[in-house]
């Protein structure tokens, strides 16, 4: 196994949209459990593929404190969706910003597992949250980009400042 390079925002390869996987395989397997390792040592909530500069569409997400409840979805689509929750949002690209984003409180997401097989998961929560956020790194989307251009800007400014001071 292996930990994963995360990109950093603003870092343009974090807006590419990325492809539909059209065959899990072994290496799609690979990649998988690699990002779970990533994910878990960073540690955070969830991963894209987006920001380990893979443009396919493969998210991780486990919520649990026990690093046992890990969800891999692959190519995942929302099929419905009710509500509206506020919750305060971190990412691993965006490393020691928090703000709080709108995002819908229940959603059914149909996806494929790491065997190809798809299947429908209901998710509330943090989890909910979660998949959103991460599903939105899919699309080149970065949470930051929820909020005003003003702090879009203090946000740029802040990381790349640090990227600078750590060089
Ligand atoms: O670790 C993470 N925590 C988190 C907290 C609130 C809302 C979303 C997240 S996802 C984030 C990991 C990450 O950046 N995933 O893309
Ligand atoms: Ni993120």
């Amino acid at each position: 196994m292996a930990i994963l390079k995360i990109l950093q925002y603003p870092d343009e390869r974090l807006h590419k949209i990325a492809k539909k996987v059209t065959q899990v395989d072994e290496s799609t397997r690979k990649l998988v459990r690699n990002m779970a390792e990533t994910m878990y040592a960073a540690p955070g909530v969830g991963l894209a593929a987006t920001q380990v500069d893979v443009h396919e569409c493969i998210i991780v997400v486990d919520i649990s404190e026990t690093h046992d409840q890990l969800n891999i979805l692959i190519n995942p689509e929302i099929i419905s969706s009710s509500g509206e929750e506020e919750c305060e949002e971190g990412c691993l690209s965006v490393p020691g910003i928090y703000e709080t984003v709108s995002r819908a409180a229940r959603i059914t997401v149909r996806a494929l597992n790491e065997k190809g097989e798809i299947f429908t998961l209901n998710a509330e929560g943090l989890l909910a949250v979660c998949i959103q956020h991460e599903m939105d790194h899919l699309i080149g989307k970065v949470f930051v980009e929820y909020l005003s251009q003003l702090k879009q800007t203090r946000i740029r400014a802040k990381l790349k400042k640090r990227l600078r001071e750590t060089m």
